[in-house]
């Protein structure tokens, strides 16, 4: 089939900044021609595909609105989700990779860390010489990150780290590990973890039906030696993490619309040309019903993310309106999906087709970065001012 257009059904294009059009086109070409025709193999094969890592740092998927001086892109939040929504429209995986290193491994960096630390990190992130990791979720501690056992002791000239995170993207390949542990108070810090220490491991996940153009492991810590000026000073608590969460929640509010459009995209594509009963298929009202509703709600979540990202630009955009937007957007790229995967028919379970990959990565975009369900209780709290999560 033909690769991807894109809808723009409200035009929101004209709302948009000549930095921002080209950043976008930019992404969007380098999709078309360097993700699109590869990820399919990639996905069935199970592998991340390191040949696109250049390619991604060329765009600026590593640390879009880091500033320059560390080798970032030195953009703003908009073009920041642009470049996720481009990307996902190729595979959700591959904007996981992006996500992480900006959002889980340059951000705090940048935000929590020492001059030294961003100087010797920030750099080779934004090239993808460095590859790094976000270790947050424990096998117990997924939703519940506070109750967090892997933890570090004061040795005196070093940092003695013991624990396990799972379910961590990059993990298999990672140069570095942004990694949260309780110190013996148990007050959670970040520490920079490097591949070579003694006692890290990294082993790879295997099995996944979703994200598998994704390389998914665990980071292992079995008594890891860390340098003092590894521990990022300038944050501790839940918080730290939770604070990065907030800036790559907000980027998969805008990759999700990206998936949601090549499903759409494809389905109207393939309505228009299936015949059935002696006519196209999208001349069906059952069918129309279903592209009509793509597209009204796909609009509706470029509408939440483009204010979103006005407000992320004046620095007012609360962790409760992002938790809002990547709720909303995630489940509705994951209906579109569904949706979109019947219109194909039999066609629709074939790799010849986009739209069952993306499907199956967003039961994970889905869960990860906080459920769901999580991200509904956090409106909930919002709203009322009481918890329900405990
Ligand atoms: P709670 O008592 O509410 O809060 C603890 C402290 O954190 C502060 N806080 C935040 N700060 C910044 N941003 C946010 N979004 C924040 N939310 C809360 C809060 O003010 C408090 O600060 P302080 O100073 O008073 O201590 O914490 P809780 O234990 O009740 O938990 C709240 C809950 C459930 C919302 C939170 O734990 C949560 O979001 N859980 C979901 C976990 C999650 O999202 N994990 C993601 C792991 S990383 C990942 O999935 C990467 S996939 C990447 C990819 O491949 O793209
Ligand atoms: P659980 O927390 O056990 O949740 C199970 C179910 O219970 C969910 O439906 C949940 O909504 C529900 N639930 C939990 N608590 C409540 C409650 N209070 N009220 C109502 N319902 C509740 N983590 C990282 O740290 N770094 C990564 O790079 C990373 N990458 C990932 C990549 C993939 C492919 C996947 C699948 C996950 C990744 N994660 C990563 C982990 C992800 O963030 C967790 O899976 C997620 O936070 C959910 O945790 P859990 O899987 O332990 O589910």
């Amino acid at each position: 089939p033909d690769l991807f257009q894109a809808p723009d059904y409200y035009n929101i294009d004209d709302l948009l900044t000549e930095e921002h059009l080209m950043v976008r086109n930019a992404a969007r070409d380098w999709v078309k021609k360097e993700v699109s025709p590869i990820i399919e193999e990639a996905a069935q094969k199970a592998e991340f595909p390191k040949s696109i890592i250049g390619g991604l740092a060329e765009i600026g998927a590593f640390g879009p609105y880091i500033p320059a001086e560390y080798g970032g892109a030195g953009l703003d939040q908009i073009s920041y989700g642009l470049i996720m929504q481009e990307i996902e429209r190729g595979d959700s995986g591959v904007r996981s990779t992006a996500s992480v290193q900006s959002s889980l491994v340059m951000y705090p960096i940048w935000k929590y860390g020492t001059e030294e630390q961003r100087k010797k990190y920030l750099p080779k992130l934004a090239t993808g010489e460095f590859m790094g990791s976000f270790g947050l979720t424990e096998p117990d501690h997924g939703s519940n990150p506070g109750g967090m056992t892997t933890n570090f002791k004061d040795k005196g000239d070093h940092y003695l780290l013991n624990g396990a995170k799972m379910w961590i993207s990059n993990s298999p390949f990672c140069d570095v590990a942004v990694v949260w542990a309780k110190n013996e108070e148990g007050r959670i810090h970040g520490l920079i973890v490097e591949r070579g220490m003694e006692g890290f491991s990294t082993p790879e996940t295997h099995n996944k039906w979703s994200l598998r153009a994704s390389a998914t492991g665990e980071l292992i810590f079995q008594d890891v030696k860390v340098p003092k000026e590894n521990l990022l000073p300038n944050k501790s608590g839940l918080g730290a993490p939770l604070g990065c969460l907030d800036s790559a929640r907000y980027g998969i509010a805008w990759g999700a619309i990206g998936a949601a459009m090549d499903c759409y995209d494809t389905a109207l594509r393939y309505a228009k040309e299936r015949i059935q009963f002696g006519k196209p298929i999208a001349g069906f009202q059952l069918q129309q019903k279903k592209l009509a509703e793509m597209i009204t709600e796909i609009t509706k979540a470029q509408l939440l993310a483009l204010r979103l990202g006005q407000l992320k630009n004046e620095n007012k955009a609360t962790s409760a309106q992002i938790s809002m937007a990547k709720r909303n957007n995630v489940d509705m790229a994951i209906t579109i999906a569904r949706e979109a995967r019947q219109m194909l028919g039999g066609m629709g379970i074939s790799g010849e087709y986009s739209i069952m990959r993306h499907m199956m990565n967003l039961e994970s975009v889905i869960t990860y970065e906080g459920t769901h369900d999580i991200h509904l209780l956090i409106t909930g709290l919002d709203v009322t001012g009481i918890s329900a999560f405990k």
